[in-house]
């Protein structure tokens, strides 16, 4: 599985509702790929601690301005996710501009306002989609403090998501058990790398 040296990495972004159970880098590692786990919100940054505040109820921001730092975190890392692609490396993300676009919308803000601020992002060449029912997924996972994790809300919320569904989108059952969705997440994953080491250009949003 190994491609040559100087094929681009892949951009793969995980998405879907709270406490779904992601998946991790190791068995790409395994594998000899170069590839980096990030997540958005990037809490390690200026614009990262204000969101942090947010989610944690330790702070009020109006609903416009928290989408737009949440965008804004998206654009500070911009250049160094564009290097790290071009020199190789897989980028693995947890959360990207779909779930800005679907928790905001959700909320009630208008989706295309909600999506402007994201055109120019580097567009993901796989979205992981972990398809689970709200139900469910609170079954599992027994939803905790921060905002967002009540049921009512998460059923919007998969509403927003099946309506940003694009190309790269591919949607992964995420109530099977944890081997059987790591499983399916391997296998496309792979094929994802293998398009891309085949020259597949690098574009941005929305596609
Ligand atoms: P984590 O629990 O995964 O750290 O997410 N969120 C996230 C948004 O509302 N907009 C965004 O652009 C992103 C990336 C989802 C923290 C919460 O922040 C939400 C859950």
């Amino acid at each position: 599985h190994k491609r040559s040296s100087d094929s681009r990495g892949a951009l793969i972004v995980l998405e879907g509702l709270d406490r779904c159970g992601k998946t991790s880098q190791s068995y790409l590692e395994e594998l000899g790929h170069a590839v980096e786990s990030w997540r958005f919100p990037d809490r390690t940054t200026n614009v990262g601690q204000m969101i942090s505040s947010y989610l944690g109820n330790k702070s009020h921001l109006d609903d416009h301005t928290i989408h737009l730092l949440f965008s804004a975190n998206r654009w500070e890392k911009r250049s160094l996710m564009e290097s790290k692609l071009k020199s190789g490396t897989t980028l693995i993300i947890d959360r990207y501009s779909y779930s800005g676009v679907a928790f905001s919308s959700a909320k009630g803000l208008d989706m295309e306002w909600c999506k402007a601020p994201e055109i120019g992002l580097l567009a993901p060449d796989l979205v992981l989609y972990l398809d689970i029912s709200p139900e469910k997924a609170a079954e599992r996972g027994g939803y905790g403090e921060e905002r967002y994790e009540q049921l009512e809300f998460q059923k919007k919320l998969a509403r927003s998501f099946k309506a940003l569904r694009d190309a790269s989108w591919k949607n992964i059952n995420a109530s099977l058990p944890i081997e059987d969705v790591e499983k399916q997440l391997r296998e496309t994953v792979l094929n994802c790398l293998e398009t891309c080491g085949q020259g597949k250009p690098l574009l941005e949003l929305w596609l």
